[in-house]
């Protein structure tokens, strides 16, 4: 299965690791049907790497997202307080499917291949070999990992980080991990005198975070689900609801039976946002009808989006100057505007100075188009603006989502219903990790109640985000990493130079259900620990125990997994870190690391009092229908922010990207498939986008191949265009002709990061800037 893979170099020029399917045929043709209908039908029969799902996968999925069954691990979109029959999707269902995979990866496979072997291996086919089963030492000698005993590995990993500075070892987490085991964690870090924190949102959302967090005082969405029953127009920025998040095409489809306007602005027409069939109306299906879900479509070029939003805002506050002087109605919520927010004289003269020329070149759009755009907003009474990775992934992520945020303000669409920021997170619990902890600022952690609940003096100094850890890693400072779950190496940029430094770190610790790119590649020490999933049996002293997260609506579940473990050497995660903790910490009477582990109700009422206005009685209320809302005061028009205000700003640029246009170069989309979750990859399917058996492509306008002198199925490959003298090259792809504005690209994460330069990420919130990187097409 995995020889006729072409391999993943693993030293010098790096070209990308090739891996079209094996003995599978390449078929690039236009999808013709809507997101949903069968073909998600059909996605769904064809979830599991060649094997029929098991009872234990239909029931779990039968419970998916509902009160007291389980947490879906793909997204973080709302559940609603009455499910549907099947409240889950083509793509969670995939997700779930795939941690319930009868594979198991064995120490026996680990006996049959080396590391340097394996590591060759596509994503793919490390995925397929199933769920890890035992506690696993990399042995240099052999280069082989071997098994190991769980006692065993706690004290040479306690060892090992006990001679490490704690301030220059990582803990890394990516957003799934439980509200529980997240806390727990956190606590370990500042137990241990720092908080290098980073997480899977340093990569993500993070430019929401501070964005946000700036503008209104408030780094999340102020919406809540129910907010899109009342709503009567969305706009939305760069966010692939049909693969990311499909179960929110139920709510845009009730939404578009109301009769919502729903305008989108993404440089690739993809298909969730174009029309949907719903799989689970039976009388949809089989009369073949499928609702339109957006009104408009604007594609405008990646980092267009100031542009486009300056534009827009430059009608409203001229329509309004118009009303002002003719005695009409007002256009802007003056009132609003007035009592609620600073600024907005410098952001209204700004807007009228705007030129058009400008802002039609910056946004690729035309006038007419940003015009139609603006009545609908005008129009509307209360507007929801939904955005995600195609906002906050560029240079100027944060300008972009000021914008937006002015945008609303202007007719004061936040902080009431049906209207404000929305936007959409990635894991299914990367929100409540942040609000439990996991963070790398001192400002957002609860010192005082830390210091007073725990009996210890937590640390003070910044601990590192993902850019800064990887700067560390790079320059051999890093003394160790630790990762509760993910695939850091795989997802973060700059992959050549971070490979090299990766096997040079002092110890890598993983803690994760399966294999991938980042274990394969181990530090001087290396260690994978394998634990239970989310959809598992967590048997503990006092019984079964459930988790908790929080969604895209700060809205807190409960979740409790009921299949038989994978394997019966697993750990679940809170026991692990528990490990890890007591191997490294001397004993604190104040954090009872074990009877945490025995019931995980206690790190529920250690949160509580950490957090008492978000979590008060978190265990009677973690199974309530829908969550329980942990509170947002800008939906109350509470304003935490300097000001006090909620405030306008006046971005730095028009154009996100951070870099000029010139001859030769594009601006680089990285994108995910319908068949990938992150770096897990199940399968060389992109649907909608009619890519099938392999991922090495690059999307790109017709005149743009014209110019260069390619056909469809020609084979390029791109470089770096950064002007910073790193070579930095993939080749190996095959040229798609796509409908894409000209001067951009589109291309699949995780295999372009060899094309991203480090310090290519959105200025403050340090999100590595992967929808806007600037390359050259090599012929
Ligand atoms: N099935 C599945 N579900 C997932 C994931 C997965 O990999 N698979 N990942 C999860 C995670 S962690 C996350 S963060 C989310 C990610 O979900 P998304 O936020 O949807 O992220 P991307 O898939 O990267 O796609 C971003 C979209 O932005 C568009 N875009 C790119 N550049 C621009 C631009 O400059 N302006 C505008 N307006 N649009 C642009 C792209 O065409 C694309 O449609 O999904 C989560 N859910
Ligand atoms: N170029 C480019 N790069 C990107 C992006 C992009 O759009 N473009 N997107 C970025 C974004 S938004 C994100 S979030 C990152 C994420 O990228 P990843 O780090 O790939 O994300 P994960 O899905 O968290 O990690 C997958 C791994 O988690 C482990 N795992 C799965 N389930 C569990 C579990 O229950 N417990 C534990 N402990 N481990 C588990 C498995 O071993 C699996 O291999 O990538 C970022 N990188
Ligand atoms: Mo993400």
């Amino acid at each position: 299965m995995h020889d006729q893979h072409p391999a993943d170099d693993q030293h010098g020029r790096e070209r990308g690791d090739h891996d079209a399917m094996s003995g599978e045929e390449i078929v690039i043709k236009p999808y013709t049907a809507p997101a949903g209908g069968w073909g998600s039908m059909r996605g769904m029969a064809e979830v599991l790497p060649g094997e029929r799902p098991g009872v234990d996968v239909l029931d779990t999925l039968r419970r998916q997202n509902k009160p007291e069954g389980f947490m879906c691990v793909s997204c973080a979109w709302g559940k609603p307080a009455k499910p549907h029959i099947a409240e889950f999707c083509e793509n969670g269902a995939k997700a779930t499917a795939w941690e319930l995979t009868k594979h198991r990866a064995t120490p026996a496979l680990f006996q049959q291949h080396t590391v340097s072997e394996m590591a060759q291996w596509p994503d793919y086919d490390l995925e397929k070999t199933g769920r890890l089963t035992h506690p696993l030492r990399y042995d240099r000698a052999t280069d082989k990992y071997v098994a190991a005993s769980w006692d065993e590995a706690f004290a040479a990993i306690g060892a090992k980080l006990k001679a490490s500075d704690p301030k220059k070892v990582v803990l890394y987490s990516s957003g799934r991990a439980s509200l529980e085991t997240s806390f727990m964690y956190s606590l370990f870090a500042r137990m241990w005198g720092q908080q290098n924190l980073p997480d899977s949102s340093n990569m993500c959302h993070e430019t929401t975070s501070v964005g946000l967090k700036a503008a209104i005082g408030s780094p999340v969405a102020t919406i809540q689900l129910e907010d899109y029953d009342k709503c009567d127009a969305i706009f939305c920025f760069g966010q692939n609801v049909g693969t990311n998040a499909p179960r929110m095409l139920h709510t845009l489809k009730s939404c578009r039976d109301r009769g919502v306007e729903i305008v989108t602005f993404n440089p690739l027409r993809e298909r969730g946002w174009e029309r949907f069939a719903d799989p689970q109306s039976p009388l949809d299906m089989i009369a073949g009808h499928e609702t339109k879900i957006s009104t408009q479509y604007h594609q405008l070029h990646a980092g267009g989006d100031i542009a486009a939003i300056v534009g827009m805002c430059k009608l409203v506050i001229e329509a309004d100057d118009h009303a002002i002087a003719n005695g009409g109605t007002r256009v802007i919520d003056h009132h609003f505007i007035e009592q609620h927010t600073v600024r907005f004289e410098a952001f209204a003269d700004y807007c009228r100075r705007a030129d058009w020329d400008e802002l039609t070149r910056a946004s690729g759009l035309t006038r007419g188009a940003i015009e139609a755009a603006a009545r609908v907003y005008m129009r509307a009474e209360r507007v929801i603006a939904v955005y995600g990775m195609g906002i906050t992934q560029h240079r100027y992520g944060m300008d972009s989502l000021f914008v937006l945020t002015n945008f609303l303000m202007l007719r004061g669409n936040i902080g009431r219903e049906g209207a404000g920021p929305g936007p959409v997170r990635g894991h299914s619990n990367v929100q409540g990790q942040r609000t439990v902890g996991i963070t790398e600022k001192t400002e957002l952690a609860p010192v005082e109640r830390l210091k007073t609940l725990f009996q210890f003096d937590p640390p003070t100094e910044k601990g590192w985000d993902t850019v800064e850890s990887c700067r560390a890693i790079i320059a051999g400072e890093c003394q160790g990493f630790v990762q509760l779950g993910g695939n850091f190496l795989r997802a973060t940029p700059e992959h050549a130079k971070m490979k090299e430094a990766w096997a040079k770190l002092p110890i890598t610790v993983h803690i994760a259900t399966k294999l991938n790119k980042s274990q394969l590649v181990p530090g001087q020490e290396s260690w994978i620990l394998p634990c239970l999933g989310r959809s598992e049996t967590d048997l503990q002293a006092t019984g079964r125990q459930a988790v908790s997260m929080e969604d895209s609506f700060s809205h807190i579940y409960g979740s409790i997994g009921k299949v038989k473990p994978a394997s019966d050497t697993l750990l679940s995660e809170p026991a692990i870190v528990a490990g890890i903790a007591k191997a490294v910490l001397p004993p604190n009477p104040n954090v009872p690391w074990d009877a945490w582990v025995g019931d995980y109700g206690l790190v529920r009422t250690a949160i509580e009092n950490c957090y008492p206005d978000k979590f008060a009685n978190f265990n009677e209320r973690m199974f309530e229908p829908g969550g329980f809302w942990k509170g947002n005061p800008a939906a109350h028009r509470q304003w935490e922010t300097e000001s006090g205000k909620a405030e306008f700003n006046v971005p730095r640029a028009l154009n996100a990207s951070g870099f000029t246009d010139k001859d030769g170069r594009f601006r680089l989309i990285t994108l995910r498939s319908n068949d990938q979750f992150n770096t897990t990859v199940y399968g060389y399917d992109d649907r909608f986008r009619g890519i099938r058996g392999t991922r090495m492509v690059v999307m790109m306008n017709r005149d743009d191949m014209a110019r260069l002198g390619l056909q469809e199925g020609d084979t390029v490959a791109l470089e770096s265009d950064a002007e910073d003298g790193v070579d930095r090259v993939v080749e190996g792809l095959r040229v798609v002709a796509y409908n894409i504005p000209p001067g951009n690209l589109g291309g699949y994460y995780p295999e372009l990061n060899y094309l991203i330069p480090l310090e290519h990420h959105a200025l403050e919130s340090h999100v590595p800037a992967g929808k806007s990187v600037p390359v050259r097409v090599r012929t």
